[in-house]
């Protein structure tokens, strides 16, 4: 037998592969399909890293698992392309956006192929390729007749660093994505899209999909739906309400005071009747400053002023009560003001102890005075008028009826999660496909002028004005407008790089179609995707704006199925050796290629499934790649110990089917490790017993395959076992074969333990007697003798009395 040349073997079968079209997907199939869908990489400068081979050697595993059971599978890999790292770095050398792409999908393009993976590499998208991007802009020119795309002048959050306006979800605890500084508050002229108008849409279709439990608590807590009612309390002496969200009518009894935020347009509307204005001017000043995180922490010191001019009225007690300005209030949620319930909101109870306001217990059961009473579910109303002896639920109910009914409010309900600022003021992004034209307003692109191309800048420099580098390219700003044909300019704006990625799953269904999307017939078959694996960090990010989108597209007739992902599940991170998270300045990065070169994308793949818990984060250990690479050497020499026939041993037998049933079955579960560590062991007790049947080894390659398809490959091929083994059929187990039933049984010779031999636990006495006769040691107990009884007890004892 050849030695176990993993570069050689790798190479051999990646060409065969490549020229073969191995793993092409084919649209025209009456086979079942399997989509199997990754997250596509930013082919970035530095190149893979070992955090890619984890988040998609394990979908390779079930994409090529499900290819031996049969399936035509649909496993494509594309580039995300767009956005700021390329765009930087063109900056600093001088090199073309387009080009630095360029330059890095191809780096990429060898790393992902130097590990093997079964891609149909036919079906690639660029999100940067006009090709591609005309199909963004067309979705986006919808959302815009959808009514659901529209431009506002308000704060958003802006990162001076990066000089971009981020959205929510990209500066989640109120840092930059990106870069990590700091976000400020920035007022300025932004394209929304209304997520928040498929909130309830966006919830509903977590049911019918299969997202991990974690994945699905996420999404929820991210739209954050809540319901109540909003409360009109009169402005006293004014005509106006000071309208109110609260998911708690059951309180209103308990009102003390009001917050308004610092935002709230009622400051500047009575300014000249509020005495202490100059003191609320100096606060709004300093809450700007803020970001919201900062703001809505619960454990910060509360901070207010009171409104010295204004009151308001309760609804339901007819009590003057005071309003105050604090930011713990958000302009963003509800109404912006609230009404203030000490005796049982925890924020409202440390403001009013702060600032001595009066706290009014509505409901029994805690004391409220030394803390707020919030775990109320069990209480019941009290000093509540006709609320008073019910229990919170029913007094909710109640109250929101009475609001009703009187005309002081109505029910209502809200999200946390806001709309989804849409843009960016750089030049590596697609153009938004909208002119602005002083007679019509802002027009659409006409869809059969799409896509709008980048133009070729001289500058890619952004502003501090935030004005995009577009803005100063005359002749690219300045047309027509298509509805009326006067003068008019084109938006200079790009999108978010979340664009592209929010639909590009649909583009593989049927890459290179020039007319839609994709055809309906390729919808059809491959919709929806059958399993998503990719980050965590995605949840409240990617994954709700690409579900947001699909599901438009749903509404409008454009895709068939509502939901785009049947199944989503995510990796944990790999951290360094040193348990730190990989970074260049840690100097603790390991490089996939590096493994590959060393020691083979087989042992990298196998390492990578083998490090831990899929979920969970876990260490880089070196020394646990070469016992990786030990046991692919093992079973390499396996082939030099098979020996022929069938059913050889009973032990490997039983071995065998337990290892094609926890292999399968872990596979599904990505209980990756576990089933590599029970093909670690069959291949140790095989080793140590120094042989193995040829099906036995067939079906061990075949298990081992998605992992380390290039070895088990060649082994096929040196052991001809018939074809290529990626044609080859995903083995089965039989249930009855996995149980451990080889027993040693103890064999008496006239009263005398003589020795044991090894058998099925209910095997039958033919079977004992042939074994214990073929036994050297119990078979001169016997022989020339003859047998007079004999007392066999299936699994415990063999006794032969013999004379
Ligand atoms: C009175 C009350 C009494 C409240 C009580 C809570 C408990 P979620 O569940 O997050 O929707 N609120 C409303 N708008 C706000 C805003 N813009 N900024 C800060 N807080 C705001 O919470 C809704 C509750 O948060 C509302 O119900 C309101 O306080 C507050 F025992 O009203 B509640
Ligand atoms: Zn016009």
């Amino acid at each position: 037998m050849k030695s176990y040349n993993p570069q050689a073997v790798e190479k051999k079968w990646q060409e065969i592969w490549e020229k073969n079209e191995t793993f092409k997907a084919h649209d025209n199939s009456d086979k079942k399909k399997f989509y199997g869908l990754v997250e596509f990489p930013y082919p970035s400068g530095v190149g893979l890293h070992v955090g890619h081979i984890r988040a998609y050697t394990s979908l390779e595993v079930i994409s090529r698992k499900r290819r031996l059971e049969g399936y035509n599978v649909l496993f494509p890999i594309g580039w995300d392309a767009f956005g700021l790292p390329t765009e930087n770095y063109a900056m600093q050398t001088g090199k073309h956006p387009r080009k630095v792409t360029d330059d890095n999908i191809k780096v990429f393009t060898s790393q992902l192929k130097a590990a093997g993976y079964s891609f149909d590499w036919s079906r690639t998208v660029d999100t940067t390729d006009p090709e591609y991007y005309k199909w963004t802009q067309w979705i986006f020119v919808q959302l815009f007749k959808h009514n659901l795309a529209f431009k506002d002048k308000t704060y958003v959050n802006f990162c001076n660093k990066c000089k971009v306006v981020l959205a929510n979800e990209e500066s989640q605890n109120g840092v930059c994505d990106r870069c990590g500084s700091e976000v400020v508050q920035m007022e300025k002229d932004v394209w929304f899209l209304k997520i928040r108008e498929y909130a309830d849409k966006l919830l509903e279709g977590l049911n019918e999909v299969d997202f991990l439990p974690r994945i699905r608590l996420e999404q929820e807590n991210w739209i954050g739906r809540s319901y109540g009612a909003e409360v009109d309390f009169k402005l006293k002496d004014t005509d106006d309400n000071l309208r109110v969200f609260t998911t708690r009518p059951d309180t209103l009894y308990g009102v003390t005071f009001m917050v308004i935020a610092p935002e709230h347009p009622f400051l500047e509307k009575y300014e000249s009747r509020i005495s202490n204005i100059d003191e609320i001017h100096d606060y709004q000043d300093q809450s700007r400053k803020k970001t919201e995180f900062e703001r809505v922490q619960l454990a910060k010191d509360k901070t207010g002023v009171e409104i010295k001019g204004l009151k308001a009225i309760n609804p339901v007690s007819g009590e003057e009560v005071p309003v105050w300005v604090a930011d713990y209030v958000m302009m963003g949620y509800g109404t912006g003001a609230i009404m203030a319930v000490p005796a049982h909101d925890s924020r409202d109870w440390e403001f009013a102890k702060k600032f001595n306001i009066p706290i009014i217990e509505v409901i029994a059961g805690g004391n409220v005075q030394e803390e707020a009473f919030t775990d109320v579910e069990e209480g019941t109303m009290v000093n509540s008028g006709i609320l008073n002896g019910l229990q919170v639920k029913d007094a909710i109910a109640k109250m929101i009826d009475y609001l009703q009914d009187n005309k002081l409010g109505e029910r209502k309900t809200n999200y946390k999660m806001k709309d989804w600022a849409f843009n960016r003021q750089r030049y590596w992004g697609e153009p938004i496909p909208i002119i602005h034209c002083p007679h019509c307003g802002m027009v659409p692109v006409p869809e059969d002028e799409l896509p709008v191309r980048l133009p070729d800048v001289e500058n890619y420099q952004p502003t501090d004005t935030g004005e995009s580098p577009l803005a100063n390219i005359a002749e690219w700003v300045n047309v027509k407008c298509p509805v009326c044909g006067g003068d008019a300019k084109r938006e200079t704006d790009t999108m978010p790089q979340w664009a592209g990625s929010s639909w590009y799953f649909l583009r593989y269904m049927d890459p290179r179609n020039h007319e839609a999307i994709a055809s309906k017939e390729n919808f059809n078959y491959w919709g929806p995707i059958d399993w998503y694996n990719g980050g965590m960090e995605h949840v409240t990010r990617h994954l709700i704006y690409s579900r947001f989108w699909h599901r438009f597209l749903y509404d409008i007739g454009a895709v068939p199925f509502p939901e785009p992902y049947a199944k989503r599940t995510a990796q944990g991170l790999i951290l360094g050796s040193d348990g730190e998270k990989m970074s260049k300045s840690r100097g603790n990065v390991v490089n996939p290629n590096d493994i590959i070169d060393e020691f083979g994308a087989d042992t990298l793949r196998t390492y990578i499934m083998f490090i831990g818990d899929y979920e969970k984060y876990a260490i880089w250990n070196d020394s646990s790649v070469k016992g990786c690479k030990r046991f692919l050497d093992r079973t390499w020499k396996l082939q030099d110990m098979i020996v022929e026939g069938e059913g050889y041993s009973e032990k490997h037998m039983t071995l065998m089917h337990k290892t094609i049933k926890k292999v399968s079955e872990d596979y599904e579960a990505m209980k990756f490790n576990t089933a590599i560590a029970a093909m670690m062991s069959f291949v140790n007790e095989v080793f140590n017993d120094g042989f193995v049947t040829r099906d036995e080894l067939k079906s061990f390659v075949t298990l081992l395959n998605p992992v380390a398809p290039h070895a088990t490959e060649e082994i096929w091929q040196e052991q001809n076992f018939g074809g290529m083994l990626n044609e080859a059929e995903w083995p089965v187990w039989d249930e009855n074969k996995t149980v451990d039933d080889v027993i040693e049984l103890p064999v008496q010779i006239s009263g005398k333990v003589r020795g044991k031999i090894t058998l099925s636990k209910d095997a039958d006495v033919e079977t004992a007697r042939k074994l214990a006769n073929e036994d050297e040691n119990i078979n001169k107990y016997m022989e020339g003798k003859s047998i007079v009884k004999e007392i066999y007890v299936a699994g415990k004892i063999y006794n032969i009395v013999v004379k």
